[in-house]
């Protein structure tokens, strides 16, 4: 058993919010799903507190030994999310973290306030690291930010609070230090390093219809165990190690470097089932 926050995990892998959709997969495997679920704790993709579409297509460019996203947060909003999303993820086998995002902390506030009353939700995880959208992003480059944010939200709920820390900021620790100190229970990083792919041709321009985008896979896995190295040397709150783990080996370094948790994001998409793998290979 692993403990995050207060939350027994039956193994120390779960999912990368937005990297495996859990209502699609039901739709896809079936009920079985339910028997074989591959992660110990679901997160949600990113809600907002409005419905929003999404970034124009192209959204997503496949990289050297990753991929360079740009989905621009679409979502239903936090309605939707109650109406639709929430009594099929509130079924899965595993606790349930949501995963939010405002531009402002007044908005991570309401939707905080929202969530907190709902028994089904184990914890929440606060985007601030999002490369898709002008907002969110400054929040948590700086701890200054997430100071303010977290004044503004630990007040509203007991729910543990997980902090998703952008790695595209001078000093991760230094936010990291900051959140905690705001009263976070547990940090999670990496999320996608910003990043651009060009469109083949003369143009020169931009692929993606977001511009910009997020790096992932196993490209940004030493990045990662960087960050998370220097993290979990600044904090006492648990460290989720997310980027680029696609074998119990991968896993097991961020581990080993001070992650009390891993999460698995690309490789889901290359196996639904990466997460069961590579929590059997840490058995090993
Ligand atoms: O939706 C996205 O474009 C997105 C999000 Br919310 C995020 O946190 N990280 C990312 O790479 N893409």
């Amino acid at each position: 058993m692993t403990d995050l926050c207060g939350i027994e995990l039956r193994h120390p892998v779960i999912n990368a919010s937005g990297c495996f959709d859990a209502i699609e997969a039901l739709r896809v495997f079936g009920e079985g799903l339910r028997d074989e679920f591959p992660f110990a704790a679901y997160v949600s993709k990113t809600i907002t507190p409005v419905a929003r579409p999404g970034n124009p297509p192209p959204r997503l460019w496949e990289s050297a030994a990753g991929m360079i996203n740009s989905i621009g947060l679409p979502n239903r909003g936090l309605d939707g999310y109650l109406e639709h999303d929430l009594p099929v993820l509130s079924s899965l086998p595993v606790p349930l973290i949501t995963n939010v995002m405002g531009s402002t902390p007044e908005e991570f506030g309401s939707l905080i306030a929202a969530l907190d009353p709902l028994a089904e939700i184990a914890a929440l995880e606060l985007n601030v690291s999002c490369p898709n959208v002008a907002t969110g992003l400054d929040i948590g480059a700086d701890a200054a930010g997430l100071r303010a944010l977290m004044r503004r939200v630990r007040p509203l709920t007991a729910k543990p609070l997980i902090v998703k820390l952008t790695p595209n900021t001078a000093d991760v620790a230094a936010c990291a230090v900051a959140a905690e100190e705001g009263g976070a229970d547990a940090v999670s990083l990496i999320n996608t390093l910003r990043a651009r792919a060009l469109a083949p041709g003369a143009s020169g321009g931009p692929w993606l219809g977001g511009g910009n985008g997020g790096l992932s896979g196993p490209a940004i896995r030493t990045v990662a165990l960087a960050q998370v190295a220097s993290v979990a040397e600044r904090v006492a709150i648990p460290v989720i190690g997310i980027g680029g783990v696609a074998s119990g080996r991968d896993a097991r370094e961020l581990l080993d470097a001070g992650a009390r948790v891993v999460a698995v994001g690309t490789e889901s998409f290359r196996d639904p089932a990466a997460g069961a793998r590579i929590a059997a290979a840490l058995d090993d």
